[in-house]
Parts: C-alpha cells; structure tokens; sequence
C-alpha cells in the first residue's frame, strides 16, 4: 500500500467501532476502581519475551541512545506493571502501545510490528480472579456491541468460557490455531511454560498459573497474562534456566532482591485484534489507519 491507498481507504467506520471498544473496557476498569497509567515507551529493561513457546528465536528490542545509555522500546509493560504494584498501586490499567520487531513470517493477519495493549495488574490476585474479570469484561462488551448495528454479528456468550491447557489444545487439535478455527466460542488455554515472570504452579512444578484467551473463528489468541514471580531467588533460577542475562535486567532485579515485588496477577488484551474481530476484518493492517505489517517497513 502506498501513502495514497492508506489514505483513501474507507476506516472512519471502524475507528467509531475502536472507540467505543475502548470507551467500554476504560469506562470498565475506572468503575472498578483501578488506576490508570500512562505509557512508558523507553527503559532499560523491557519484556524479554522469551522463551515463548510460538517463536523460533527471542525477539530483540529496538534501542536508541538516550543521553549517553542505551534504552529499549517497550515490547510489554510486564515488568513496569509488576513496579507499579511494588509502588502500592495495587489495581492498574495502560493503554501501552508495544513495538514488536516480528519477521515477515509473522504475517499471518494477526500481527504487526507496532500496536497498543489494554494492559492491567492486580496486586494478589489469582489466575480465577483475572479469568473472571476477562470473561465479565468480554461477554459485557460483546453484549453491548450488538446493539451498535455492527456489519457483522457479534455472538452472545456466556461465561465460564471453556479451559483447555495447552497439551489438551494439541491433543485435541493439534494447534492453537486450529483450535480458534474450530471453536464457536472464546476460549482459554493455560499451563504454558514461558516468561520467567509468569508463576509455576507451586504445587505442580511443571505447570504454570498462565492463561491466554482466544477468539473463535480463526481469530487467535486476543489476550495473555499470568500470576507473577515475585520471589527473587526463583525470578532468577528461571532467568538462568532460560539463558537470559541478568545484567539487562539490573534495576528490576535490584526491587526483586530487596524484597519489593507483590504477589499479582494480571493480563493485556490486544487492542487492535480485538477490534479486528469485531469488524470482521481479514487483517489485523485493515484496522490500522497506519498499518505496521510484519516485514514492511511502514510508509507512513
Ligand atoms: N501483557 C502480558 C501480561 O500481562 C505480557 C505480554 O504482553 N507479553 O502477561
């Protein structure tokens, strides 16, 4: 797409459609008494996204020079929502936007290199907690969209939505995406060994306390989160494990040690794939009024 085709096409609708989802889960969180953040674009330390069970290779955040030290572009807010909690701000929301360096691979409708997250932390929450509030938060927006004389129809769903594990997911299915083509309803997959921040069962070593939400219909996965690590000794025996250096997590690592992170739990959910699905589009670029395609450099 060049600079003319970008501007000429018809999105004004679909932004009516991203304000109003964005209006519902503010409007949602506000209500229930979280703080909301504003975004932190630059750090030292940002989400390493590794190891993560979809990738072939770790993703490397983009860095700039800023007065003399190297910064990174933000790939989540993870560890900055764990810090805030460790602040006492023990219910937080972000509209985080995320700069994600993904290769042309990637490109499968439901990527791009640069989107925004509606990302939230709940000081000592658990996995039902946040499960919970996604399925509220979900099955309500969805609710409220069909009276907004949307082209396509949203469907009713009820919550509980269904669990599966991932090893259940591949039994079943063979693949997550397979999965999301299949189902008729949203869904959760859990138990996905990934991040050194999302927490190990205690009980079950092995299993993890991590949940994603996925849309049917070959939508994919919409949302992500976890309990949290916060111990310091067990962040860094994973870190190890995972062949992460602990030197390019130094001031995180200095709050762990002295004992300041909380128990949390929490999630972000994909703004973009959410409003995607909910305008039907083939792909994740045709709700950008900039798109940012895996592997294109964007023209505007
Ligand atoms: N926002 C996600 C979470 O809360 C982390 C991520 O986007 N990688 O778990």
């Amino acid at each position: 797409m060049d600079a003319l085709q970008i501007v000429t096409r018809k999105i004004e609708p679909i932004m009516e459609v991203q304000t109003r989802v964005i209006d519902y889960m503010t409007r949602y969180m506000v209500g229930r008494g979280f703080k909301w953040l504003l975004p932190v674009m630059l750090s030292s330390i940002t989400d390493p996204l590794w190891p993560d069970p979809a990738a072939r290779e770790a993703l490397k955040p983009l860095e700039v020079e800023v007065y003399g030290e190297r910064l990174r572009l933000t790939h989540s807010m993870i560890l900055h929502k764990q810090m805030a909690v460790a602040m006492g701000i023990d219910k937080l929301f972000i509209l985080s936007p995320n700069i994600r360096l993904e290769g042309r691979s990637a490109d499968d409708g439901r990527h791009t290199y640069e989107f925004t997250q509606f990302d939230f932390e709940i000081a000592g929450a658990s996995m039902a907690d946040v499960i919970k509030l996604i399925e509220d938060l979900i099955s309500g927006l969805f609710k409220e969209a069909r009276s907004w004389g949307l082209e396509r129809r949203i469907p009713r769903v009820r919550p509980p939505f269904r669990r599966f594990t991932l090893e259940e997911i591949k039994e079943e299915f063979g693949s997550e995406e397979e999965a999301s083509r299949l189902m008729k309803e949203p869904f959760w997959i859990t138990d996905i060994e990934r991040e050194f921040y999302d927490r190990e069962d205690p009980e079950k070593p092995g299993h993890f306390r991590n949940y994603d939400l996925y849309l049917p219909g070959g939508y994919g996965e919409v949302s992500s989160g976890g309990e949290r690590e916060w111990e310091y000794k067990v962040i860094v025996r994973k870190m190890r494990k995972a062949g992460i250096s602990l030197e390019a997590f130094r001031p995180y690592l200095e709050v762990a040690k002295a004992g300041l992170l909380r128990p949390s739990a929490g999630a972000g959910i994909g703004v973009e794939r959410l409003v995607r699905y909910m305008v039907g589009a083939e792909h994740i670029a045709e709700v950008q009024p900039f798109p940012r395609i895996p592997g294109t450099p964007a023209v505007i």
